[in-house]
């Protein structure tokens, strides 16, 4: 497990100096402690980058800051269907979800998320896990998606109260509807309202890419969505899944304050993205 100098040494080395994580620390700890940072994690990092992302939250804890953590199972789902011989069905991106497979998801759900609790825990870290409760929600159209959801309202309650203790809510992308039923949420979606809700200062999605790639698979560094999102959207080398992801990220964007964006990064950047002025990964402005 990485511990919390190595992250603080590869932090300063990364910088050069000590000045600019001085200044944003000084800056990050005059604001309301309930709206930091919304940080999404998708699946593929719970599984493949699960240490760097534990110890980047720890030090963030470790510095006063309380990040909250939204997230997702897509691969974890995958394999769990296969190998239990559930047919993995797509509508619109968005996994067909019946009976079968919500039990799959729920199941998957709750490991992921106390699979980060406990590494959290494990590092001294206060988390609380947050597996239902926090998204209400209605079906987004049960013919075609079977037991999905979208969010209609965040209740931030379980968020607050968690963030008031010093420990880092852990919320998984579960919703539930009006009548008690627990649905399948798109993590990227449930993040996005909780996000509109919170309007947090800093808001990241980490990713196993560390960001959104180019042409040539690489990391673009920043994206003006004022100039460049019709251009981007024409370029042939732009596909499916992010294509998508620049939409909702538009759609997200646009919600929010002029002044608001968006970083896409790795765990392991998460400090450099937060504290440095160069940061790391993908910026998205409006
Ligand atoms: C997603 C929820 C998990 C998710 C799914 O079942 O895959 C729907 O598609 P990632 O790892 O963040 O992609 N839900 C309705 O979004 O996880």
């Amino acid at each position: 497990m990485t511990d919390l100098r190595t992250t603080i040494v590869r932090l300063l080395s990364s910088m050069g100096s000590t000045k600019e994580i001085q200044q944003y620390l000084k800056r990050f700890s005059q604001l309301d402690a309930g709206r930091f940072a919304v940080v999404k994690v998708g699946g593929a990092v719970l599984r493949d980058d699960l240490e760097a992302l534990t110890s980047s939250l720890a030090f963030l804890q470790q510095v006063g800051l309380t990040p909250i953590v939204v997230h997702g199972a897509g691969p974890q789902l995958d394999a769990e269907m296969h190998a239990a011989g559930i047919e993995k069905i797509t509508v619109d991106g968005l996994r067909y979800t019946d009976a079968p497979v919500l039990s799959v998801v729920r199941r998957v759900m709750r490991q992921e998320n106390l699979k980060l609790v406990e590494a959290l825990q494990a590092q001294g870290v206060r988390a609380t896990s947050i597996q239902s409760g926090i998204f209400e929600t209605a079906f987004l159209d049960q013919s075609r998606y079977g037991l999905v959801g979208k969010v209609t309202r965040v209740d931030t309650d379980g968020i607050h109260a968690a963030i008031k203790v010093g420990s880092i809510p852990v919320i998984a992308s579960l919703g539930e509807t009006a009548d008690g039923q627990i649905v399948n949420v798109n993590a990227d979606w449930a993040a996005n309202e909780l996000i509109k809700t919170l309007q947090p200062y800093k808001i990241v999605f980490l990713t196993g890419t560390g960001g959104l790639l180019d042409d040539k698979d690489r990391v673009i560094d920043s994206i003006n969505l004022s100039t460049e999102y019709e251009h981007l959207l024409a370029q042939p080398w732009i596909h499916g899944g992010m294509r998508v992801k620049i939409e909702q990220i538009k759609d997200l964007l646009d919600a929010l304050p002029l002044s608001s964006s968006v970083s896409i990064t790795r765990p392991s950047e998460l400090a450099k993205e937060l504290f440095t002025h160069k940061g790391s990964g993908t910026l998205v402005r409006r």
